[in-house]
């Protein structure tokens, strides 16, 4: 039995699985780089082990750290969250020669899904729907291009160890064959020591629809339907959503066998997700598997009832699933926004900093997941997303309108973040709809921009003429006694309207 975890990770994820080690009564085992001795999580857990400098590279990453702060600490189980280490298949093998539970998959599991060839293999021998393209990595130009001959321009060329647009290159004409397969394998050999690529039939303006899945060490596997990952920017995830509001339920639920075909096809345990590309068509392609817990995870958690961390630790152990496919139903609609300490006012730079204050959304149907308090200086190593909001309402409209008011409610000041830009997206007409695909943030540009100095006239007008109605009203507001009457600002009224739907 585990009873003793140690959370190989930082910031509001593993303030996330230490949570729920509370309430299953496990010991939280934080470790922290030197730039983290101030950070949340070290707070959060039971003990916190040092361990090493604050580049990435010289403490989280480091294997050989973390096993030694696992065994100093006697932790039965090692939780790597997301990022790090977590898809990292060596890791996995070393926790468990050194016998101590590796929460998450096999390392089979990681390195067969890790390389995307090998997976595609897999796939189409489990007769899950793979985009067109080759089996074998592309021996050299002239195989290229017989190969592009047969399925047809455009093409995408991509890295076998990629993932996530690393190592990618579309493929337009003809003339940029030779270029685009060079380029590709040698992104590939610099950023993965393997210039192994593959290439598939490039699919116009897809969908991203994942499915979360779920299995045990005994050989059931469930899935816990989809989440809608369409709203990205720079292949980093801005806005997820469940349901898809393209999904039927005849679509979804084929999608979800597929999902457990894929899992089941490479013996999986633990939590996983399942990536593919939808058309608007609704035909869909496995893409990758994402084999660890996710960032949106909680979306799936609010609409489906489960806490997919619990779920993980009791698969861990050995115990069988606690739901059987027919027991889940997504109940309602679920959003989660990414904050990110960057100003979407100046190129998305990263704005790292001290924070002065925050205000955290609370209220019916919120929640937030974040790691930052007032006076923590937010260290510039790694990644610069801050906190994840997460609504739920009983219906998409009242979903979104929960999470204008949500968003609204959220102050932070000190460091530059990337609320007003979600307001914004959430007041985007093909977003409230639900028309959009993965170019909907290149598509809606002129929805999305810092607020135009047009619009900042237009309400510095609209507070004028509030402030003028306000001067000539204010003689009714006096009550017969002649005392004046507090009330608020008409200038803030009008101004806060303005800011929750922008003009
Ligand atoms: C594609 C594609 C179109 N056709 N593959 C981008 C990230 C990586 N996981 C795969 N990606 C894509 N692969 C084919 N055959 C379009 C993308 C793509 C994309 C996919 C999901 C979400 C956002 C995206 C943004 C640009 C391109």
């Amino acid at each position: 039995m585990i009873k003793k975890i140690l959370v190989a990770n930082r910031g509001e994820i593993a303030i996330r699985v230490i949570r729920t080690c509370r309430e299953m009564g496990i010991t939280a085992v934080a470790v922290f780089s030197e730039a983290d001795r101030n950070s949340m999580h070290v707070r959060f857990a039971d003990e916190a082990y040092l361990i090493g400098p604050a580049s990435s590279n010289e403490s989280y990453l480091v294997i050989e750290n973390i096993i030694q702060a696992a065994k100093k600490s006697k932790a039965d189980a090692i939780h790597p969250g997301y990022g790090f280490l977590s898809e990292n298949a060596e890791f996995a093998e070393r926790c468990e020669k050194e016998g101590i539970v590796f929460i998450g998959p096999s390392a089979y599991a990681i390195n067969t899904m890790g390389d995307k060839i090998t997976a595609r293999k897999n796939m189409m021998a489990a007769n899950v729907p793979v985009v067109p393209g080759t089996v074998e990595p592309i021996k050299d130009i002239k195989e290229a291009v017989e190969t592009i001959k047969k399925i047809g321009l455009p093409v995408m060329v991509k890295a076998s160890a990629g993932g996530g647009g690393k190592g990618m290159r579309l493929i337009n004409d003809e003339k940029e064959i030779v270029a685009g397969v060079s380029a590709a394998k040698s992104e590939a050999k610099a950023a993965f020591g393997n210039d192994a690529v593959y290439i598939e039939k490039y699919i116009n303006s897809p969908h991203h629809i994942e499915f979360q899945i779920l299995a045990d060490k005994h050989g059931h596997c469930i899935h816990l339907f989809e989440r809608e990952c369409s709203v990205q920017r720079r292949h980093q995830k801005v806005v997820e959503e469940t349901p898809s509001p393209i999904m039927t339920p005849s679509v979804r639920a084929e999608m979800g066998k597929h999902a457990v075909s894929a899992a089941k096809a490479v013996d999986y345990s633990s939590a996983g997700t399942i990536e593919f590309i939808v058309d608007d068509d609704l035909n869909y392609y496995f893409l990758e598997m994402n084999t660890r817990l996710q960032v949106e995870h909680p979306i799936t958690e609010r609409v489906v009832g489960v806490d997919l961390v619990k779920e993980q630790i009791k698969i861990a152990n050995g115990e069988p699933l606690s739901y059987k496919q027919e027991d889940l139903k997504q109940n309602g609609h679920a959003i989660e926004v990414r904050i990110y300490a960057e100003d979407p006012d100046n190129n998305f730079m990263p704005s790292p900093g001290k924070v002065k204050h925050i205000t955290e959304p609370l209220g019916l149907g919120v929640r937030h997941d974040g790691y930052i308090y007032e006076g923590y200086e937010i260290p510039m190593h790694y990644d610069p997303m801050i906190s994840k909001l997460i609504v739920w309402a009983p219906s998409r409209d009242e979903a979104i309108d929960r999470m204008k008011r949500a968003l609204f409610a959220y102050k932070i000041t000190g460091i530059k973040t990337t609320i007003s830009f979600l307001s914004r997206i959430m007041n985007v007409p093909a977003f409230r709809e639900g028309k959009y695909n993965t170019h909907f943030i290149q598509d809606n540009q002129k929805y999305l921009e810092p607020e135009k100095n047009a619009s900042q006239k237009i309400r510095d007008v609209v507070s004028i003429a509030a402030f003028i109605d306000y001067l000539a009203d204010i003689d009714s507001r006096k009550p017969a006694n002649g005392n004046s009457v507090q009330q608020q600002s008409n200038w803030k009224i009008c101004g806060r309207r303005k800011s929750m739907n922008r003009l």
